[in-house]
């Protein structure tokens, strides 16, 4: 093994002592091989795989309800819950969008956590619950818990405990549950009829869309990478397809299945595109993906959840290390999300 001390790696500067410079062929190849290891060391610890490299997501682990029901557990009740969400999440931007869709915000609280680089995870702009980071937080409502601390956080004040860390969950309590303290009680995201359709699209836009840019940007092996975005794509024409005739995913009626689908497209040009390598199309080259992108961030409320500057500060920057350098791209122009969308002429 070389001495690298010995070298003096790549100086010009004639002022500093001459020493022998590290030939580039040898530069290259340590720093390869530096880069691989750890990025394969670091990616064993982030993003669990299986035998063929693929990221299989750790299920969330907290899964209580609220319910309408006096004496339940956790009884629905104005005031009495809170969220903490992180802006950049896609999972928990699903729970501010229906917080806003339903006219929640006087009755659900909510604190935005950021992503620290030097605290490996979430922490509290000011201590909250005498916590100064989400893992403490997690430690107080579960001691021991061993899990990843996670947003979107569904918390109890008066029992200072989790009831749920489950995105999917949540956003099924917020519809149905508050009701009674709603400002828009009737707006159903989820009503029976057509539950069915709204479950179908769930599970196949969780695992090629939702998880799957992260399927992409998590290979860890070729093979595992062609998989997911063959499979991303071939959804996202699918849906496109679907979209042509269709205002959203099931008809004229927006449902959570268009929430779930919608946070993942907002962040697609911006973060998926590049730094996961889903980059066979933007979503904005699709005229229906795009069109419907842009109604559902024009319909009230929900652009005052959409932050894309955290989108892209937290992915290129703090949350996820996927980009040694730390620098964050400038690009793209995404004003084309206030133009019209015209989805209304369809039904
Ligand atoms: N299944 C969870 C996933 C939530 C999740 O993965 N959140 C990410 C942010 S996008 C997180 O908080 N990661 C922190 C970590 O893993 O330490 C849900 O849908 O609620």
């Amino acid at each position: 093994m070389t001495d690298v001390k010995n070298f003096n790696v790549g100086s010009t500067n004639s002022t500093k002592k001459k020493g022998k410079s590290l030939p580039p062929k040898l530069i290259i190849q340590l720093g390869r091989f530096v880069w691989t290891t750890m990025w394969q060391t670091m990616m064993a610890k982030i993003a669990p795989r299986n035998q063929s490299g693929e990221y299989i997501r750790p299920s969330s682990q907290l899964r209580n309800f609220i319910s309408t029901e006096k004496n339940s557990l956790y009884p629905a009740a104005a005031g009495r819950y809170h969220l903490y969400v992180g802006l950049s999440c896609p999972w928990a931007h699903r729970t501010l969008i229906v917080r806003a869709l339903k006219r929640l915000e006087d009755v659900i609280s909510v604190t935005v956590v950021v992503p620290s680089a030097i605290a490996g995870g979430w922490v509290f702009d000011q201590p909250e619950e005498d916590c100064a980071s989400l893992a403490q937080l997690y430690q107080l409502a579960q001691p021991g818990y061993s899990g990843r601390a996670t947003v979107p956080v569904l918390w109890d004040k008066q029992t200072k405990t989790i009831v749920n860390n489950e995105s999917a969950e949540i956003i099924v309590m917020l519809n149905s549950q508050f009701n009674e303290f709603a400002l828009h009680p009737t707006l159903n995201l989820y009503p029976d009829e057509l539950k069915e359709k709204i479950d179908q699209w769930n599970e196949k836009i969780y695992k090629s869309v939702n998880n799957g840019v992260y399927r992409c940007g998590f290979a860890q092996t070729q093979q595992a990478y062609n998989l997911a975005i063959d499979e991303l794509f071939a959804t996202l024409d699918e849906i496109e397809a679907a979209l042509e005739t269709s205002r959203y995913l099931c008809g004229n009626h927006l449902t959570l299945a268009d929430v779930r689908l919608f946070t993942t497209l907002f962040r697609f040009d911006v973060a998926y595109y590049g730094l996961f390598k889903c980059n066979r199309h933007r979503i904005q080259d699709y005229p229906n993906l795009g069109a419907y992108l842009r109604d559902m961030y024009q319909l009230p409320g929900v652009a005052d959840t959409c932050n894309l500057e955290s989108v892209k500060q937290d992915y290129y920057g703090n949350l996820f290390p996927l980009n040694p350098g730390g620098i964050i791209p400038s690009g793209p122009d995404m004003s084309y999300l206030l133009k019209s969308h015209d989805r209304d002429r369809i039904g």
